[in-house]
């Protein structure tokens, strides 16, 4: 619902607007197409956008370059962003710790710069990209999306990123690649919740997608939000983001991407089968084994006002992915 991909049952819009109306918007659309190529929309200037940015942008120096650049996406009607301040102290990231606040305490001990992806498996270029190359030749686009997490919360966020689906055409599967893995980086002496162990997590945190989610132009991996460069609790440098997918899917730090064969095993289905499945589409009808899916908690909330909203099929992304999982049956591939 946030960005519209356009669909081919929708009728055309001559159809139904007077010409020279349409004609003017065709010319805006027009512009807006430049625009997403940062040539006419307005620049995204994160300070007058984002209250509580960091004054200056921060990581590796190319990155900066680009995220000057970007054109803002259009703010949503019906939504309101998630403030920075919550999206980036309120986090999961096991890797620094179990509580809420300990990836912000703590995932500035990580050290981002230089970073590089691992890309192995059924692909014909197979190599170490550095994330300089990685971006080389993409264009970042800021995008608002919803983020249900599995426990009950949810919060809007402005990611800057680029369709997997990119990444995925330039190192070229091979007929045998049904899914994609990925693994986040593990560095004990960087990681607070890796050392002291929690005993629950084997690490690294793995998860995956099928080839054709991957695919799909929703699918981002994402260097920045807010404006600026992803903060380490958030999973800086580079992270996947589904937003139809519960936020467990939405790794984090990735350092390997492997095409394979057969459905990966991943970090939360493996610790609890029952509760956690691969697909971890957003459900409202499909309960975890022990609360309700059926509405969330929009951050920030606070006790006297929880801010309790319905939680939306595919978190209000249906229309757009639904026809991946046509014949599946959801509360058994959960
Ligand atoms: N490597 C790694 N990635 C991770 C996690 C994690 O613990 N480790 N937590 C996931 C969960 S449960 C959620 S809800 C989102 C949270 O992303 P955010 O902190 O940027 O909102 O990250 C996901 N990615
Ligand atoms: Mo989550």
């Amino acid at each position: 619902m946030l960005i519209r991909v356009s669909r081919a049952s929708a009728c055309a819009e001559n159809e139904i607007t007077p010409e020279a109306l349409y004609l003017s918007r065709r010319d805006l659309l027009i512009g807006l197409m430049a625009g997403s190529l940062g040539v006419m929309a307005p620049s995204l200037r994160a300070e007058a956008r984002y209250p509580g940015v960091p004054p200056v942008p921060s990581g590796p120096e190319f990155l900066q370059r680009r995220l000057a650049s970007i054109a803002a996406a259009e703010m949503p009607a019906a939504e309101s962003i998630t403030p920075y301040l919550d999206a980036t102290h309120y986090n999961n990231f096991y890797e620094f710790g179990a509580g809420k606040q300990d990836p912000s305490r703590h995932a500035g001990e990580l050290i981002t710069d230089p970073w590089s992806v691992e890309i192995d498996g059924e692909v014909a270029r197979p190599g170490r990209y550095s994330l300089e190359d990685i971006l080389s030749g993409v264009v970042l686009e800021e995008r608002i999306y919803r983020l249900r997490c599995v426990e009950g919360w949810s919060m809007v966020i402005p990611w800057i990123g680029f369709p997997l689906a990119e990444l995925v055409s330039r190192v070229q599967p091979n007929g045998h690649a049904r899914y994609l893995r990925f693994e986040t980086l593990v560095r004990r002496e960087q990681m607070r919740g890796v050392r002291s162990d929690l005993g629950l997590i084997a690490w690294p945190y793995i998860e995956g997608l099928r080839l054709d989610e991957a695919m799909h132009p929703l699918t981002l991996l994402a260097v920045g939000m807010y404006g600026r460069s992803l903060p380490n609790q958030n999973g800086a440098p580079l992270r996947l983001v589904v937003p139809w997918k519960y936020g467990f899917k939405s790794i984090k730090s990735i350092v390997r991407i492997s095409f394979v064969r057969h459905q990966p095993a991943t970090t939360w289905q493996t610790m609890a089968p029952q509760e956690y499945g691969f697909f971890a589409n957003v459900n409202p009808a499909v309960s975890h084994p022990r609360w309700s899916q059926a509405t969330e908690r929009r951050l920030p909330g606070s006790l006297f006002r929880p801010n309790v909203r319905p939680t939306l099929m595919f978190n209000g992304y249906a229309e757009e992915v639904a026809a991946l999982y046509s014949g599946m049956d959801l509360r058994k591939d959960y």
